[in-house]
């Protein structure tokens, strides 16, 4: 199973988040959406909430073309990295790719906070309460 998070906390937070998946879905099969949660910003707490999903999806892109497609749709909603977990127009984020396990400068997989943030775990739990993590 392949499951990528989404996040958003910069303008209309819901129709990025939707923007994002229409352009996903037009380079993998996005198979499950969960419900669209919003969280209290984690790390970096002077921000304003997030919206957060997570999609499982089905694709032949390799993690690291599956990266690179998702940093695309980033850049291509005018993401601007300012602040290191600061807010963000759209954030797409692997976080598990089947049982593969990397550990590479650009790409860690599964996500390495992936057991810590709520705002993962309980759209995991809702599309896929068996799958198991670490
Ligand atoms: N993403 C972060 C840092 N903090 N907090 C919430 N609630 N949701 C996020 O998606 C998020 C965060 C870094 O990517
Ligand atoms: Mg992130
Ligand atoms: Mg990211």
């Amino acid at each position: 199973m392949i499951l990528l998070g989404l996040g958003s906390n910069i303008g209309n937070r819901e129709k990025n988040i939707l923007t994002a998946l229409q352009l996903l879905s037009e380079a993998v099969k996005i198979i499950k959406v969960s419900s669209i949660y919003e969280t209290e910003p984690v790390g970096f707490k002077n921000q304003p909430k997030f919206l957060n999903i997570v999609v499982s999806i089905d694709t032949n892109l390799s993690p690291q073309n599956l990266l690179k497609n998702c940093l695309e749709i980033e850049a291509s909603m005018g993401r601007k990295r300012l602040i290191h977990w600061g807010p963000r127009l759209i954030d797409i984020d692997i976080l598990t790719y089947n049982n593969i396990y990397i550990d590479e400068e650009n790409l860690k997989i599964p996500h390495p906070f992936i057991t810590e943030r709520k705002f993962v775990l309980v759209p995991i739990e809702e599309i896929n309460p068996q799958i198991m993590i670490k």
